[in-house]
């Protein structure tokens, strides 16, 4: 690193930003899946060929120059066609392509090889979060961005894992196969942790395979890898590898939070304690588009404060967010959030800057809304 820094300065470049320079790493991340460990091992065999015809390639030609030069004495040959040789350069590339792509083959067919897993997840990208579906033991929940905006807007010193940290990650049990099923909802997204090897696309329409086996408890982080709109840098992924013992833990602790969200929803709740609620699903859900202060982008995303919407009958703004705008970015929040978070968040825009309303809006009036 030391020496590294020297030749870096030596070359006039301390003109690039510092995180760069400290961030500076040679090399795929540490792998921690099989599939990941092929990736890196098929990564390192191919530099060294690449190597190896380098040295070679370029040994002979400056070999052949120097050798061969006019001042001492030699004159060039007129020839054409030597079958020799074109035998030869046809065949030792042809050779190498082929022990390049026999392991990479190899590689590629067991990441897509999706049989037997011990556990699937559904994964949706929206924009800008990650949905996770553990389909066998109905629990579902949304994975968003948890920088603070303070750090983004560069009002606060940056965190350690800035921009890749998330409210919930993925949680998965170690040395097991997890069979991952994705697609998005609104445009193109990627799921990727290069540590465990996984990349794939997530396609509206579609639902693509792919998985992963963690080689040790720990934690992984990775991005969205597929331009899917202004936030595409703000959608991270982090996976949690937990012990068996901590994972039935925590998948049990999650299906009691949701029984506990299904008994809430026959509840009527107060003014303040929506509102307090509705806050916090604002900012994780709205305020990327509409902002935190309800002003919306003049001409992209309408503002909520003084809208007519927040501030005429309620069951129009309800079905707004429930069933979306179809055709532009207002997503339909139905399937992603509860009753009462939904009904937390009307009641929170209908309540929040400038609107006044004074309504509370009750997670039943959303239930009964829902198609
Ligand atoms: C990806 C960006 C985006 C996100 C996130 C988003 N909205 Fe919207 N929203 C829009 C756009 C764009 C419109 C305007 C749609 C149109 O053209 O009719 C809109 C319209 C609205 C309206 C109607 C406003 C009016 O006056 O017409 C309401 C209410 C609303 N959104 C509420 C929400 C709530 C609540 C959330 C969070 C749960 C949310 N939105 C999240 C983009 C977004
Ligand atoms: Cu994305």
């Amino acid at each position: 690193m030391k020496a590294f820094r020297t030749l870096w300065a030596s070359a006039g470049l301390l003109w690039l930003p510092g995180p760069a320079l400290s961030a500076w790493q040679l090399n795929l991340p540490v792998p921690r899946s099989e599939i990941a460990r092929q990736i890196h091992d098929l990564h390192t065999l191919i530099l060294w060929v690449c190597v190896g015809i380098f040295v070679v390639v370029f040994g002979v030609m400056f070999y052949a120059l120097w050798r061969h030069r006019k001042a001492a004495g030699h004159a060039a040959r007129h020839f054409h066609e030597n079958t020799a040789v074109e035998v030869a350069w046809t065949a030792i590339p042809f050779l190498i392509l082929v022990g390049m792509a026999w392991p990479a083959t190899r590689t590629i067919l067991a990441q897509k090889d999706t049989s037997d897993p011990d556990l699937t997840v559904k994964v949706t990208g929206y924009q800008w979060k990650w949905e996770y579906d553990y389909l066998q033991e109905g629990v579902k929940y949304l994975s968003v961005l948890a920088t603070p905006r303070e750090q983004i807007e560069n009002r606060a010193a940056k965190g350690e894992h800035y921009l890749l940290e998330v409210d919930e990650p993925l949680v998965v049990p170690v040395g097991r196969k997890v069979r991952v099923l994705l697609t998005a909802n609104d445009v193109i997204h990627a799921w990727w942790v290069p540590a465990l090897g996984v990349k794939q696309d997530a396609i509206p329409g579609f639902i693509r395979d792919t998985w992963f086996r963690a080689a040790a408890v720990g934690t992984y982080r990775g991005q969205c890898a597929e331009l899917c709109g202004r936030d595409h840098a703000f959608m991270p992924i982090v996976v949690e590898v937990k012990s068996e013992a901590d994972y039935r833990a925590w998948l049990a602790d999650r299906k009691a939070k949701l029984a506990a969200a299904a008994a809430e929803a026959g509840k009527a709740f107060g003014l303040d304690e929506l509102k307090a609620r509705g806050e916090k699903v604002y900012a994780a859900n709205c305020a990327a588009c509409h902002q935190p202060d309800g002003k919306g982008i003049p001409g992209v995303f309408p503002a909520v404060d003084g809208s007519k919407v927040a501030l005429g009958p309620r069951q129009g703004h309800i079905e707004v967010v429930l069933h979306g705008r179809p055709g532009t970015a207002m997503a339909a929040f139905g399937p992603q959030l509860s009753d009462v978070d939904l009904a937390a968040v009307v009641t929170y825009q209908r309540n929040a800057w400038g609107n006044r309303t004074g309504e509370a809006v009750q997670p039943a009036e959303v239930r009964a809304l829902r198609k």
